[in-house]
């Protein structure tokens, strides 16, 4: 392991599967006791009763080597008998009931982190303690924190008329990304409960020698921890000292909907249009090699841009692109 002798504490805003994979290239250059990740949890949602977080898992299951690496979700080896079992139910199911919804595929071996989450709550525990106990199960030795301990919700209002509603329907983050497969238009996000919800890790954003935010959706991955109260304004004063990873590469998002949902809410699907999101809060951004040319327009918004492989397709190229995104702060 190399550790950078400037820098100490790393904090990262994270989402979930580019975060994941940053992170995990992170921990081959930089000190793992010594970096946090405070993860979205916009996207979490109660199904069958149970407490799931799909970005606080995705983190961690990566971070656990124990990802399904292809899906970029779950786990790896995974059974599906209890979801195989719920069919049974779904024809004895009233109209109008929510019961046994087979859209969100859960794993038998994924279920049980759901079960112990949901119980933990149950017994009082806050999403803090709980994540914190569930890193440790999967012997995960960096913090990992969700960004509040209030429920915050992301939810999508549908831009037209669509399967899954009329215009102006507002419905869950994961009905948008899992049920409709993101394949709807939106025209609004909100992430209810999030003026009220009181963020973690402030002192450590103030106390951190890097801020790292992740290649993740801007919008709807880092945009709810953003929507926190004063999350923004520690970020605009500590600027000098964050740098984001754009998640667009030639325009495009490399998984999800990011790149569409730039263009439905009137931004530019480009490096570019990231470095305009985070101008305020970021004092560098680093984009892929195939972006180059943006690199004079992106300086122009004030930042400095750096161009290196962005592209997590191995462990090596994440140790890389982490490596170059700490030394782009401690120079
Ligand atoms: N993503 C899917 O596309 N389909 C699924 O059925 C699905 C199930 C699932 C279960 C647990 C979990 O932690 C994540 C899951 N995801 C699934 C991924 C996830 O919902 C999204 O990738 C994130 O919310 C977006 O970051």
């Amino acid at each position: 392991m190399v550790v950078d002798s400037k820098i100490n504490s790393v904090v990262v805003l994270a989402g979930g599967v580019g975060a994941a994979r940053f992170l995990r290239g992170l921990a081959l250059v930089h000190d793992k006791q010594a970096t946090t990740a405070l993860v979205n949890t916009g996207d979490d949602t109660i199904l069958h009763g149970l407490n799931i977080s799909p970005d606080i898992d995705t983190v961690i299951y990566t971070l656990g080597e124990a990802i399904d690496a292809q899906r970029g979700w779950g786990l790896s080896d995974e059974t599906w008998r209890a979801m195989e079992s719920l069919k049974r139910y779904v024809d004895v199911r009233p109209t109008g009931s929510i019961a046994a919804p087979e859209w969100f595929n859960l794993g038998d071996k994924d279920l049980a982190t759901h079960f112990y989450r949901t119980a933990r709550r149950s017994e009082g525990a806050d999403a803090s303690q709980i994540t914190s106990e569930i890193a440790r199960a999967w012997k995960v030795a960096q913090r990992i924190v969700p960004m509040t301990n209030s429920d915050v919700s992301t939810v999508v209002e549908l831009a037209q008329d669509c399967q899954a509603g009329k215009a102006g329907t507002q419905i869950s983050f994961q009905e948008y990304f899992v049920k409709y497969q993101h394949s709807i238009a939106v025209r609004a996000i909100y992430f209810q409960g999030a003026e009220t919800a009181k963020p973690n890790c402030i002192n450590e954003l103030n106390q951190a020698d890097v801020i790292v935010i992740a290649p993740s959706n801007p919008i709807v991955s880092i945009g709810p921890i953003r929507a926190l109260a004063g999350v923004d304004e520690v970020l605009t004063a500590n600027r000098d000292k964050v740098v984001a990873i754009s998640p667009i590469i030639g325009g495009h998002a490399l998984k999800g909907p990011a790149d569409r949902m730039l263009t439905e809410l009137g931004h530019e699907s480009s490096a570019l249009g990231v470095a305009r999101l985070y101008k305020n809060i970021t004092s560098t951004l680093i984009i892929d090699t195939v972006d180059a040319d943006l690199k004079d327009a992106i300086e122009r918004e004030g930042m400095r841009c750096i161009v290196t492989n962005t592209v997590m397709s191995g462990q090596k190229i994440s140790g890389e692109l982490a490596q170059t995104t700490l030394d782009s702060i401690a120079r």
